[in-house]
């Protein structure tokens, strides 16, 4: 058995990776052993049960009264606090309770307030919890004042409170029940959302086809890479998911990964639920489908539509249309709508560009459009071609959505190896000048981009004859003994990618694009010993190891 060293740290272009460099904003939920101390001492607390339900009520009662604090059944005077479920905005928290006006004396907070206080064990500034005359409803888009959405927009998420999820939070996130979700390769925040589940809930009385499964089988359940993403090719509810998805994208557009993250989970959960959701029950049943949502799902269901994607304001429109230039992203695009521009032509001659931003603007009509497969295939076989001339035995497949059988693709992602272990050394630049002297190559974005042995290249290329628009073309050179984790990793989809990434997590492995490590030992979810690869000859190798059925690439379509 064939057995490697350590592996090289390496760069990564462009991935996208939610609060990269940055420590996770922290899971809160309720401590599952009763806390006894004074965090509450001298606070007095009524809680609006309306949204936040008895059960959790209860528990939240115990723990303010074995913390010190006090609970007053109904609003009094003596009230320090009023706390509400994050659903309630302040116009409906004063129907609720009865009141015009509240003191100013008495701070009315979200119940995320409570459960940090509790799972941070301190008493917590209410700052980041308070609710505003202005406040945005999380749960209820019929209340929701339209400006809302567009007041959170020149916020840049790097400006945010590192807790700022805290408030953003589903309801459901906290309660005491939640289980803990497996964790990502190599961060563990937003990116376990998008590890996680399909929404097939292996224990769940909604999903008979999982019920019998063996206990494995069970466990399994729970991941998306062990899972064929043809579940979701039936969508017995798109309805929903096609309004949902609206909303996701303009979160991405916004830069609140946090929530585009949580839409896309529910997303795919809906995508794979085995019929047409008909109760508000039934969604909160599903994993990956809160409160939250499961209120926009009964919205849409009633009414055919979602309010709140009438509220989205010009800025989510401007901040979609710079986020399509190829190269920039939610920061970017709203430093660009902060410094007052709104139009491409705004971009063209006011901003600052790189030469990158330059050709992401000069084709953006012609990368929005999805090619053909047909026009992938020939795209693959031109660069088939040039790989041949210089070696015939050189190994040329294109990845990505292609390879995932996907009818369109936003651009071609070609992998190169040779099959003797060392000939797909030196090729890199021969191919790419062939290609760059025909004219197929018409603009470089990353020229040469070093990834421990692998390269690659980022450009631009174009059919020859009339009417051919210029495509996105990526090109990938690695060795053979990378060949197979390159395959998996080029192919993806990302969210497949990041599933068994995380799946190898859990069984002390680590994979990349290089390798599939095993003994990898690792300190608070950073690695300390990278342990050693294991033999992937195949992609299939890699599936056994990680102990999960085998996925073609039309399955992995997460
Ligand atoms: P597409 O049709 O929109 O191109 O869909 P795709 O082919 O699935 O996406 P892609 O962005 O071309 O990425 C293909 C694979 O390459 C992904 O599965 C991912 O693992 C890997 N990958 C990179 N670089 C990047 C990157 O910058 N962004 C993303 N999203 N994936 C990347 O190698
Ligand atoms: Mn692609
Ligand atoms: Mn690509």
């Amino acid at each position: 058995m064939e057995t490697r060293g350590i592996i090289k740290a390496f760069p990564k272009v462009k991935r996208h990776r939610p609060h990269e460099g940055k420590d996770a904003p922290p899971v809160k939920k309720p401590p599952s052993q009763p806390i006894t101390g004074n965090i509450f001492q001298g606070v007095c607390i009524h809680i609006v049960p309306a949204g936040i339900g008895n059960a959790r009520c209860d528990i939240f009662k115990q723990q303010i009264v074995q913390n010190g604090g006090q609970v007053e059944a109904a609003y009094s005077p003596r009230c320090t606090h009023v706390v509400v479920d994050e659903s309630v905005d302040r116009e409906r928290a004063s129907r609720l309770l009865k009141m015009e006006t509240f003191p100013p004396a008495v701070q009315l907070v979200k119940c995320t307030w409570l459960s940090s206080c509790i799972s941070e064990k301190k008493l917590l500034s209410t700052e980041d919890y308070r609710l505003h005359p202005c406040d945005r409803p999380q749960d209820s888009p019929a209340e929701e004042p339209k400006q809302s959405f567009v007041s959170r927009i020149p916020v840049l998420d790097e400006m945010q409170p590192p807790d700022h999820k805290s408030a953003l939070e589903d309801p459901a996130d906290v309660l005491p029940e939640t289980q803990e979700e497996p964790l990502e390769e190599d961060t563990v925040s937003q990116n376990d959302l998008e590890a996680l589940i399909s929404g097939v809930k292996p224990d769940s009385a909604a999903s008979p086809h999982t019920q019998n499964l063996s206990e494995k089988a069970k466990v399994l359940g729970k991941w998306v890479c062990a899972q064929s993403s043809q579940a979701k090719s039936q969508n017995h509810n798109k309805h929903l998911t096609d309004k949902l998805e609206q909303l996701a994208k303009a979160y991405t557009h916004t830069g609140d990964k946090w929530r585009a993250l949580s839409y896309s989970k529910a997303i795919n959960a809906l995508k794979s639920h085995p019929k047409s959701i008909s109760s508000y029950e039934e969604a909160c049943k599903i994993p990956g489908i809160g409160k939250s949502m499961a209120d926009k799902i009964m919205e849409i269901m009633e009414s055919g539509h979602l309010r709140k994607l009438d509220n989205l304001g010009e800025s989510v429109s401007v901040l979609e249309t710079f986020t399509n230039i190829w190269g920039v992203g939610a920061k970017t695009a709203q430093l660009w709508y902060q410094q007052g521009f709104r139009t491409l032509e705004d971009i063209r001659t006011k901003a600052t560009l790189t030469h990158t931003l330059r050709i992401g603007l000069k084709h953006y009509d012609d990368f929005l459009d999805r090619m053909p497969r047909s026009e992938a295939a020939a795209i693959e076989k031109t660069v088939r071609e040039a790989a041949h001339s210089v070696n015939p035995e050189l190994l040329v497949v294109a990845c990505g959505s292609y390879r995932r059988g996907k009818p369109t693709c936003g651009d071609v992602d070609v992998l190169i190896t040779h099959p003797d272990g060392h000939s797909h050394k030196g090729i890199f630049s021969k191919v790419l000048q062939i290609l760059h002297q025909s004219g197929f190559l018409t603009d470089d974005l990353v020229s040469h981009e070093e990834n421990g042995e692998q390269k690659k290249y980022m450009g631009v290329c174009v059919l020859p004859g009339p009417g051919q628009r210029h495509r996105r073309l990526d090109v990938i050179v690695v060795p053979h003994d990378e060949f197979a984790c390159a395959l998996l990793y080029f192919t993806g989809s990302a969210h497949f990618n990041r599933s068994m990434r995380a799946l190898a997590k859990t069984k002390a492995m680590s994979l990349s694009e290089h390798s599939l490590n095993s003994g990898v030992v690792r300190e608070r979810s950073v690695k300390v010993v990278p342990g050693l690869a294991l033999s992937t000859p195949t992609e299939r190798a890699v599936f056994e190891h990680l102990g999960i059925p085998y996925r073609e690439p039309h399955e992995r379509d997460w």
